[in-house]
């Protein structure tokens, strides 16, 4: 990979790998020994950056005693107590966005630019709005009490930007958790552990253990009071048929394979830009990617040719150079299973135009046309830089082929008619809609998904609501003597 000037520092990054090495995990406000370690590597070269331990049954349990020991002192702060913890979080996350960027880059292998002005800015966000709910919970949610200690499995393609949306709320309800981060991308997890210790959080609120699948079984296994999972269906699938009838409360974030409708009267060359956001935007790893889309006939073939000029002018490069628009995906298991559906694809009869692998863990943005309803390309979530496009004539059909999949999670109607776009969008079976843009994310709006996406939601007050019990008793003041 050509490393040119415009590629961003990481030496900083670098020293702070070197002085580390092997992680263990964050328990009880402290590192364990690292034991059962596995390496940790940047996808764009292959290089490896650190040691991480494999944890066991052992450490998990480790984890919930300690979340379990400090969640009633926690649970007892005041709102403005929890809030200033949460704030101070915040700030720090701020104070070391570049270096945090950095790490997120070279781990997951996104861009630096979508790391330093998406990922990061959005978790520091997403502690600031949690820390208004810790104020506010009392009043928002009279009688509502906490639920305990949280398990919480976050995947590699938002990495520290899931852990934000995972122990933000859960803190701020009055909750402590025990968090893994995916196998692939836990260092921004560490540093993370790091900064708790450095703004004082109280030891044993937010407990870190690494390990790949094997460690999330124990989690769930564990004896936790709320489970919290973000990842692929098939282990959605799992962790639902593992807590069934243990009382535990459950959320699922799982796969997607969402609409992007674009109407005869839309803004083309904005839905174009819509599209490089949706799916080109983190190598396509994204569970609300705008992955199938569908394009009024009378507007198909300008659209086709405005968005292949645009594809072939995305850079693809070094993560860590600021000209960079696609970056490597994660780890080489995730670049054969893109190939892998695209080769279904193709063989079943679709026509992959660009989507071409480079050496190592890249893939050229690209797109399946010709593609039948049936076909593997159009029904199971690629997960990579590569759309669908197809074709409709009337809106009634657009509705009907966007509502043809298992998921649920989101979509997005691009019109220049305001009640063309409202009227689509309400008719489309998903957790999150867009109006002339995709991908976008406040922690005010409640994010989530239906059928086969999951459930729960994530963000706002329905988001708290997740991490909070309901009062059994209400009491119901009694009118006044007249
Ligand atoms: O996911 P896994 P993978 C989808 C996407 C992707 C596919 C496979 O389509 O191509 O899933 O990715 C932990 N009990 N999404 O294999 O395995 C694991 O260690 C408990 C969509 O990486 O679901 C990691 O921390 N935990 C998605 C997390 O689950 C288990 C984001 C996710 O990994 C476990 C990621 C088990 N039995 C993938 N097995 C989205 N919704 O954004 C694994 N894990």
């Amino acid at each position: 990979m050509e490393y040119g000037p415009s590629v961003e520092d990481s030496s900083a990054v670098r020293d702070w790998l070197a002085s580390r090495g092997q992680f263990g995990h964050f328990i009880g406000g402290d590192f364990t020994k690292p034991a059962d370690c596995f390496a940790s590597r940047d996808p764009s070269t292959g290089e490896v950056l650190a040691e991480l331990s494999q944890g066991s049954a052992e450490d998990v349990a480790e984890a919930v005693k300690a979340a379990r020991k400090a969640q009633p002192k926690w649970a007892k702060l005041s709102g403005t107590d929890r809030a200033r913890h949460l704030y101070a979080l915040a700030r720090h996350i701020q104070k070391r966005e570049r270096f945090l960027s950095v790490l997120e880059t070279l781990d997951n292998g996104k861009p630096i630019r979508e790391s330093r002005d998406i990922d990061i800015p959005l978790v520091a966000r997403h502690f600031y709005h949690h820390a208004g709910w810790a104020e506010l919970r009392d009043e928002r949610f009279p009688g509502h009490a906490p639920l305990g200690v949280c398990a919480q499995i976050i995947p590699w393609n938002f990495p520290l930007l899931m852990l934000a949306w995972k122990i933000a709320p859960a803190l701020a309800a009055g909750n402590t958790v025990v968090l893994k981060p995916a196998e692939y991308t836990s260092l921004t997890a560490l540093a993370f552990a790091e900064i708790c210790r450095e703004v004082g959080l109280p030891e044993g609120v937010v407990n870190i253990v690494t390990g790949d699948g094997k460690t999330g079984a124990a989690m769930v296994a564990a004896e936790v009071d709320k489970i919290a999972f973000t990842g692929s269906t098939e282990v959605g699938r799992a962790i639902a048929a593992q807590t069934a009838g243990t009382g535990r409360k459950l959320t699922l974030e799982l796969g997607g394979k969402s609409p992007f409708i674009v109407m005869d009267d839309a803004d083309l060359d904005a839905a174009v830009e819509g599209v490089v956001d949706s799916i080109w935007f983190n190598q396509g790893q994204v569970c609300c990617a705008g992955s199938r889309i569908l394009v009024a006939e009378s507007v198909a073939a300008r659209f086709e040719t405005l968005l292949t000029a645009r594809m072939q002018r995305l850079r693809l490069g070094a993560p860590l150079d600021k000209s960079t628009d696609i970056g490597a995906i994660v780890d080489p298991v995730q670049k054969d299973r893109v190939l892998s559906i695209c080769k279904a694809a193709t063989d079943a009869g679709a026509e992959l135009v660009g989507g071409q692998p480079g050496e190592g863990c890249f893939i050229a943005p690209g797109y399946l046309k010709n593609i039948a309803p049936a076909n593997p390309g159009m029904e199971q979530e690629i997960f990579g830089p590569i759309a669908t496009l197809s074709t409709f004539r009337t809106a009634d059909e657009a509705v009907e082929l966007a509502n043809n999949t298992r998921y649920g999670l989101a979509g997005s109607v691009w019109s220049e008619s305001a009640t063309v776009a409202t009227d689509i969008a309400a008719r489309i079976k998903a957790g999150v809609l867009w109006i002339n843009c995709a991908n976008m994310f406040d922690a005010a709006a409640p994010f989530g998904g239906y059928r086969e996406s999951g459930f729960g939601r994530e963000g706002g007050a329905a988001g708290m609501l997740d991490y909070l019990a309901e009062p059994a008793v209400k009491v119901v003041k009694e009118p006044a003597p007249k």
